[in-house]
């Protein structure tokens, strides 16, 4: 399949693996990009060691193109910033803010930067600062999230700006895959799907939790903190609702009661404390796959689903 992503990225299929803190490692984005996607490390609030430790080894299991994602909240992403150039990464991915002031650099390194954007003023923003193409991600998706849903987010991105739009939020088959297609994406970038791809290495019960998650599973918490994040509904993120919703809790109470819930739950698949972050398209995941498995099976489907929209056609 090829589109404008492909072409950019020098892939064989625009599927994107999200740039899931805890979760995207070696082992999946190796993987990933062994089947023809773009793989992609999660730096997440990692250290500068252990991220370079996951480029050496993603290096040593695919020859293919791979990225990392920065996630701008990180107290390393400054660090980070530097050693995917040192590192000679082609496609770094962000999150969580603005990249601008590592903008130039990035660019003059040869790198290829795609941030996500949750609204067409991001988008144009990212553009402006030299980005190849952008990730429009609707609020459907795992995660910390913005204001916009996917079906009314891409096709505003795709008019806002003129790089190619990947579409990411709530996307687990082809037919999601065919949709962002319709709305004016070249790619997309799936998360929640890879949770439960074999190479990927969270804990059991996070995968026992997905395959069994059904469409209203998911919630969101922390809009109080400006950084809302959807998980899956758990007595942690129950909890963490009613703190929320408790004005004598501040907002320095509700960091700490949040601080580490995420590594709790890929780690060790704590239920009571862990924070399972999850797309609302959780209830299309239903079968543990290889990463290669799920993108012949995603581009099958995506086929059939763009073939079979010319039946609406007179
Ligand atoms: O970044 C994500 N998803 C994430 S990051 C993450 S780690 C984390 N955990 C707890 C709290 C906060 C972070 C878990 N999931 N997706 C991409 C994304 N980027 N979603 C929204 C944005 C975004 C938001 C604002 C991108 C740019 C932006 O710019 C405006 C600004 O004000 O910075």
């Amino acid at each position: 399949m090829k589109t404008e992503i492909t072409e950019l990225l020098g892939i064989e299929y625009p599927v994107l693996q999200g740039g899931m803190a805890w979760v995207a490692n070696a082992s999946l984005a190796g993987a990933v990009s062994n089947a023809g996607g773009l793989g992609i490390i999660a730096a997440a609030n990692a250290p500068v060691d252990v991220v370079c430790d996951e480029i050496r080894k993603t290096k040593e299991l695919t020859s293919k193109p791979f990225g990392v994602n920065i996630m701008l909240l990180s107290p390393f992403a400054d660090d980070i910033a530097k050693l995917v150039i040192a590192e000679d990464i082609k496609v770094v991915t962000t999150g969580a803010g603005l990249p601008t002031k590592y903008m130039k650099e990035w660019i003059q390194a040869g790198i290829t930067v795609i941030p996500v954007a949750p609204s067409c003023g991001v988008a144009r923003m990212v553009q402006r600062s030299g980005a190849s193409a952008v990730i429009a991600e609707g609020g459907e998706a795992g995660g910390h999230i913005g204001e916009l849903n996917t079906m009314a987010l891409i096709p505003q991105v795709c008019d806002a700006v003129h790089i190619p739009v990947i579409a990411a939020g709530g996307i687990a088959d082809g037919r999601g895959i065919a949709a962002a297609f319709m709305l004016g994406a070249s790619g997309v970038q799936m998360g929640t799907r890879f949770l439960v791809a074999k190479e990927c290495t969270i804990h059991r019960t996070y995968k026992d939790k997905i395959l069994a998650s059904k469409d209203i599973d998911t919630m969101t918490t922390g809009k109080r903190l400006g950084h809302p994040v959807r998980a899956l509904k758990t007595p942690f993120t129950r909890a963490f609702q009613k703190n929320e919703n408790d004005s004598a809790r501040t907002i320095e109470e509700l960091e700490a009661f949040g601080a580490g819930a995420l590594r709790k739950a890929v780690i060790s698949g704590d239920e009571k404390e862990g924070c399972f972050m999850a797309g609302q398209c959780c209830g299309l995941v239903n079968k543990e796959q290889t990463a290669d498995e799920i993108i012949r099976e995603l581009m099958i489907q995506t086929e059939e689903a763009l073939i079979g929209g010319s039946k609406w056609v007179k």
